[in-house]
């Protein structure tokens, strides 16, 4: 691979290119790791460590002196208590008092039980000196938080007794046949999480739970307190610290499991790998504070740069997920106790001999409020998940689709002429997209007139062929005062402060001295989504889209690439408080900037690169500065699973790696893999060589335009299937444990993965062609090759050898996937096109499916404005019903009357056991006779329905005989 610099050589990226670029000239693809922090290099992460590791130790000398001999009754070191007499039931919360045995600061304990079983532990300062930061809700929840639904007071039960030298309090309530109890222990306080009767979740079980208070700085130097408290030193940088110490950490155990999953954004394992202790596993803890990391490393615990706090644990009999919702930089260890060891040496609890993961949670500021989800199933604990932080909500039709882009295409000419190469190549693109250099000297909202003179035309042009044009806009605002946006940004106020508060912080980037909007303030946020207004963003139109680049946010010449966590943010806060949440904010603003700029609103798109739980309201999000290699191929598919488990369901990697040349058949393999990340979207550096498709030649580009033409084939199954995810918060991209829960051979299965339900996808990921590819084929199911429709009957497991035009892509046996198979250049011309149904029949000769369509742009499907139907293969007869949602409104009219010409134009069954010989069809009061041609292999055959001629939005049967 020839990397080269990764800059043009330009002022204005001089201080990153000093900062990251200096390995990258020698050609090696490396991380600077010592330009981000590590735990011990973090003072709060290092102290909380130690704080466990102290524990650990007082705890196990305890136990060798023969102290604790009784097993059963709790013993720790721990210095925390629940006060005697404190606890009790406030309608839904149970309420308690928590002392530290030497400070005695009251930390108010609150449990909250809310109505599907998930339980809320708040925790915080009584008194604080000064408010803590207690925002975050408000950004990341449902309705701010205002409508959870909590548990109904009648349906608790509360009862406590003394058990050895504590007192224990226990709430039981039940919940769809669902028993759920909270126990909770006085000495030393811990929290376990019940359901039937087992523990699922405890908290505090090792006793790490650290609080700092806070408190008065001391006065001398000498008792400056610890290190790192009031002042913290990285590199050249120092952190002001004004409020001391407030960090906070504590265990959580996930009892019976041995694997987690989520917390993204990594390059880790999908199962997490341990991170202490352990010399398979990592040294460092998961870190979760949005970075810019330049030319990140794979397999690795580093924070990158989007931060999802929610973990899923999973074993064969439940899901259950524990949701920490704090913005302030995070970092969590991951350990395991094996079943057959003595599990808690220095923690011993009725339930502590069972296998269990520990994972220790630490935050730098907030307060503590974390949520314990109970599943059991996948579902459920997607439905809990859901409640709390909404789903993906039915993206625009066309973002489904093939998206272009690179960095950069020169000018209006350069956009025009490889969208006319893509109809040339007869290869379908929704979206054609623009880096930084499209605009005047980087100030966003305004173009390079010389190499954009007429955006508007450009527009114009590409929207006549059906596609769409993405913009990057970047938080950074170039310090001019001749440029509207920075004057008017300056004027209202809405910069983020200095740490002193008395001017606007300034920072470097693209566009040199900068400035950064503070989201935080409410009308800052609507100024900025007032920006994209058709009358305000001169040379954009309704069909440009956007994205937000840098919005962690990178600052060339800030700590860590980023900003520095003293300045200050509308009502007085530090920038340490929101950091996780700020891309959030500014994706969030895009978004309603371009929901609210024509009338009636339309779905906005807008890719993110960083992101926090709920950024998937705003759109999708990427995995940012990969690089054209087979490993981060490979890596790709565990990073968009993981951020799928973690509810940021559409999201892709680029196509083809950002960073270096990919070769031809890497370019190739990655295609194949990226039509099945839920965003498809290639791109590339700026010094990189042009790689659309067409460049490799053949037979490359007849092997890549297949493979982009069976995402557009595919378009109906994945729309219907962003249409569920919608409803039901179930990832999209799916690891195979979450469809075989009960196969542990797949726990930790990294490379095969579902896209829905249905279609198993094997990438191949090896450069080595000639390597067989094993590919097991779980549950008593038997599965179908996409491709040639051989059929294995499963459990088996098989190994492949394939040439560069195949691929691996598998089809569950009980599927109905509905297609749309006429070449088109974009999605927005297939609107009206007929569809193809493929009915995968199942062992017991059944199968089922789902087909949802509607305007694809509109909000007119919250009136009922859609079709959706419900597909059902049994006793040899196809039949389409409406779904249960389908309600008759004037929208849904409307909009039928629209569809009223589409239809079902083929239906291919595949599997049977013996071939069909007659099929007719019913549509209403008509019966007709239908053509039927079978054929296929000895095992199975395959009918096609030539022309079944029935409405896509009518009820309709073919019988089979
Ligand atoms: O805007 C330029 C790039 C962009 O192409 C890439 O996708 C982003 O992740 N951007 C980062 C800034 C500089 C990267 C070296």
């Amino acid at each position: 691979m020839n990397l080269k610099s990764p800059f043009r050589t330009r002022t204005t990226a001089l201080f990153y290119f000093a900062a990251t670029a200096s390995l990258c000239l020698q050609g090696v693809l490396a991380v600077k790791k010592e330009d981000f922090k590590t735990c011990e290099q973090a003072a709060f992460c290092r102290r909380h460590r130690a704080f466990a590791d102290a524990i650990v130790q007082a705890s196990q000398s305890t136990i060798s002196k023969g102290s604790s001999s009784n097993l059963a009754v709790p013993s720790s070191a721990s210095p925390y208590i629940i006060t005697s007499k404190s606890v009790h039931l406030e309608g839904h919360t149970l309420v308690a008092t928590i002392l530290h045995d030497t400070d005695k600061v009251p930390l108010k304990l609150e449990v909250i039980f809310l109505a599907d079983g998930t339980v809320r532990i708040r925790l915080q300062e009584e008194n604080p000196l000064i408010p803590r930061f207690d925002e975050t809700q408000k950004h990341v929840l449902r309705d701010e938080g205002n409508t959870l639904e909590y548990a109904s007071a009648d349906s608790i039960g509360y009862s406590s007794e003394t058990a050895g030298q504590s007192v224990v309090h226990t709430v039981c309530y039940t919940k769809e046949g669902n028993n759920f109890a909270v126990r909770l222990t006085e000495f030393p306080w811990s929290l376990a999480y019940m359901q039937d009767n087992k523990v699922v979740i405890e908290i505090n079980h090792n006793g790490f739970f650290n609080f700092e208070h806070l408190r008065t700085k001391p006065d001398t130097s000498e008792t400056n307190g610890v290190e790192g408290e009031w002042e913290e030193t990285f590199r050249s940088w120092t952190d002001s610290k004004p409020r001391g110490p407030e960090s906070f950490g504590v265990d959580i155990r996930f009892n019976g499991y041995d694997h987690v999953y989520g917390i993204p954004e990594h390059s880790a394992s999908l199962s997490l790998k341990n991170t202490r202790g352990d010399k398979d596993g990592y040294g460092e803890p998961y870190r979760l504070w949005n970075l810019d990391v330049f030319e990140y490393e794979l397999d690795s615990p580093m924070a990158l740069y989007g931060s999802i706090p929610f973990m899923v644990a999973h074993n064969p009999n439940s899901t259950v997920g524990v949701f920490w919702l704090n913005a302030a930089e995070t970092w969590v260890d991951v350990t395991r106790e094996k079943s057959s060891t003595l599990s808690s040496l220095f923690r011993l609890s009725g339930s502590s001999k069972e296998q269990a993961v520990n994972t220790h949670w630490i935050s730098e500021s907030g307060i503590m409020d974390v949520f314990l989800m109970p599943g059991p199933s996948v579902s459920d604990l997607y439905k809990q998940y859901t409640a709390l932080v909404e789903s993906t909500p039915l993206p625009r039709e066309f973002a489904l689709g093939y998206h272009q882009c690179r960095w950069n295409y020169i000018d209006q000419d350069d956009v025009l002429a490889v969208s006319d190469k893509m109809h040339e190549h007869n290869i379908p693109y929704d979206v054609i997209w623009l880096d930084i250099e499209y605009t005047d000297g980087k100030r966003y909202f305004t173009w390079d007139s010389n190499n954009f003179p007429d955006p508007v035309a450009m527009q114009k042009q590409l929207s006549h062929d059906g596609h769409k044009l993405v913009v990057v806009i970047d938080p950074h605002i170039k310090h001019d005062s001749a440029y509207y946006v920075w004057k008017e940004g300056n004027e209202k106020e809405y910069f983020i402060k200095n740490k002193a508060k008395t001017d606007n912080y300034q920072g470097w980037c693209w566009p040199g001295e900068s400035n950064w909007v503070d989201y935080l303030d409410s009308n800052a946020m609507e100024w900025t989504s007032g920006l994209y207004h058709l009358d305000k963003f001169n040379g954009s139109t309704t069909d440009l889209f956007v994205w937000n680049d840098m919005n962690e946010p990178s600052i060339f010449n800030g700590p860590e690439i980023t900003i520095e966590r003293d300045l200050k943010h509308y009502g007085g806060w530090e920038h340490r408080d929101l950091h996780n949440i700020y891309g959030m904010l500014y994706h969030k603003a895009t978004y309603n900037g371009l929901r609210t700029r024509e009338s009636p609103n339309k779905r906005p798109f807008v890719l993110s690169r960083a992101y926090f739980a709920g950024s998937q309201r705003y759109g999708a999000i990427w995995t940012g500065d990969n690089a054209a290699s087979w490993d981060h191929l490979h890596a790709s598919v565990r990073m968009v699973l993981s951020n799928n488990i973690a509810g940021m369901h559409f999201s892709g990697a680029d196509v083809g790696g950002f960073f270096g040349n990919p070769e031809p058949e890497l370019l190739t393999r990655w295609y194949q893999l990226g039509i099945w990340y839920p965003f498809f979207r290639a791109h590339a550096h700026i010094d990189t060589k042009r790689r659309e498709p067409w460049v490799a030649g053949e037979p490359y580009l007849s092997i890549m335009r297949e493979a982009i033409l069976e995402r557009y084939r595919m378009l109906p199954h994945w729309y219907t299937l962003f249409r569920e995810t919608s409803l039901t918060g179930m990832p999209i991209a799916r690891p195979m444990w979450m469809e075989f829960p009960k196969d542990t051979g797949l726990f930790a299965e990294e490379r095969a993965f579902m896209v829905g339900s249905s279609i198993m996808v094997v990438p191949s990921t090896d450069p080595d062609i000639s390597k067989p590819i094993d590919v097991a084929f779980p549950s008593k199911e038997n599965w179908y090759d996409m491709h040639t429709y051989t059929s294995y009957f499963a459990p088996t497991k098989r190994q492949f050898t394939i040439d560069l035009a195949q691929t691996l892509v598998f089809v569950r046996g009980g599927s109905i996937i509905p297609t749309r198979e006429r070449q088109r250049r974009a999605s927005a011309l297939m609107k009206y096109d007929p569809f193809t149904l493929y009915v995968y029949v199942s062992r017991d000769g059944t199968a089922t499916g789902k087909l949802y369509l509607d305007d694809g742009e509109t909000y007119d499907y919250e009136e009922g404005a859609f079709i959706e139907r419900e597909l059902l293969f049994v006793d040899s007869r196809l039949s389409s019903r409406p779904s249960a949602h389908t309600v008759e409104t004037s929208a849904q009219r409307i909009f039928l009357e629209k569809m009223k010409k589409v239809r079902v134009e083929r239906v291919v069954i595949v599997g049977l056991r013996s071939p069909l010989t007659r099929a007719t069809v019913t549509e209403g009061d008509v019966v007709r006779e239908i053509e039927l041609s079978c054929g296929g292999s000895k095992a199975s055959s395959e009918c096609v329905v030539r022309d079944p001629a029935v409405l896509v939005s009518n009820d309709w049967e073919i019988a089979f005989s």
